[in-house]
């Protein structure tokens, strides 16, 4: 196995731990032995627990580790903090090589992984091929949170093919079919929170909870209400039926910036925003949204609602460059004619 296959396979176990990990990165890890081959893989499974260099080394012997290569998606970290220093713990053994794909911008880590790994006689080197843009994604809110000590933005839009998420009348429930519906609840768990304006409540009527076998997670609901309405009709409402009380959070701050500012001291490191439309198009004029989740189902909705309509820029210069890393599809599509 080369070291891209064996990087690409430390990503894909990394994200195995995305529901359970935060405030800490997804970090996947690989073994391989001195003959390049694989010996064993591990990831972080959840907050508090074994790190994934530890989950990697488990099932290993100190012989078969002579002249191993280590491969780990993010720097072995330095400190003792709720686990043992994986750079410690890798710098007993017998291997001879760590590359790893990220410096830990932690100031506890930062390079000091890396040294105490050489300082033992072991090769550490940064990755530096093709992966290194999907190794940022791999734990993109971590390094946004570690950078700039703010909440990573997500939004989760279900459009149709004309960009609208719903009719003139408000009404929009499924618009996307049963797959997207089942990967916006892996998308759920994967972020801290999830913030909706009142208006997709008091139209909706949405649970906004984690539907999906496998995951087992209570998670937190932001409602933006500068009115205060929703808190006088909870009883009607889904929301408070399904969630604890301590999970579900009402703002009626009309700005923003304060609103991230103010659920970051609590504790919430990342959101998906889902909707609606004000919502969507507030976050994303004001330059807040590090990540977008698009999903768009093939029907056509003509007037209604879109995710961007509130969005007025004076000048085409102005336009909002949107990078896609994934491969975005362009193509001709058939329309049924009945
Ligand atoms: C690694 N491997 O799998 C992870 C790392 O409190 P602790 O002990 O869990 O440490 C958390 C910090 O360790 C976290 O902020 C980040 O810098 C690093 N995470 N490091 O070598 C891992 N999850
Ligand atoms: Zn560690």
């Amino acid at each position: 196995m080369n070291l891209d296959q064996a990087m690409r396979l430390a990503m894909k176990e990394a994200l195995k731990g995305a529901p359970f990990v935060s405030p800490n990165p997804r970090v996947g890890c690989v073994i391989l032995g001195s003959k390049g081959e694989l010996l064993s893989t591990g990831y972080h499974k959840k907050f508090g627990e074994a790190h994934a260099e530890v989950e990697a080394l488990k099932s290993l012997t100190f012989d078969q580790l002579k002249g191993a290569h280590v491969i780990v998606t993010l720097e072995p970290c330095a400190h003792e903090g709720k686990t043992p220093s994986c750079a410690q713990a890798l710098a007993r053994l017998p291997i001879k090589k760590v590359t790893f794909g990220l410096v830990d911008p932690n100031p506890l880590v930062a390079g000091q992984g890396a040294q105490i790994l050489r300082a033992a006689g072991i090769e550490a080197e940064e990755y530096q091929g093709d992966l290194k843009v999907g190794l940022e994604e791999t734990c993109e809110e971590f390094l946004w949170n570690q950078r700039y000590q703010k909440v990573f933005v997500a939004l989760k839009v279900a459009q149709s093919l004309d960009g609208k998420i719903a009719l003139a009348n408000g009404e929009s429930k499924w618009i996307t079919g049963h797959e997207s519906r089942q990967k916006v609840h892996e998308l759920r768990a994967q972020y801290d929170a999830i913030l909706v304006g009142k208006n997709t409540i008091l139209i909706d009527n949405p649970s906004l909870n984690i539907r999906q076998p496998g995951i087992q997670k209570e998670n937190k609901v932001v409602i933006l209400d500068r009115s205060g309405e929703i808190l006088k009709i909870k009883d009607q409402l889904k929301i408070f039926q399904v969630h604890k009380p301590e999970n579900v959070i009402v703002s009626s701050c009309p700005d923003l910036e304060t609103v991230l500012k103010e659920i970051y001291h609590l504790g919430i490191r990342s959101i998906l925003v889902e909707g609606g439309g004000q919502i969507y198009s507030s976050f994303i004029s004001q330059g807040l949204v590090q990540r977008l989740h698009l999903f768009t189902a093939p029907i056509i909705l003509g007037q209604g609602i879109g995710w961007t309509d509130k969005i007025n820029l004076p000048h085409i210069k102005n336009k909002i460059q949107v990078d896609f890393t994934d491969s975005y599809v362009t193509g001709t599509l058939s329309v049924t004619k009945r």
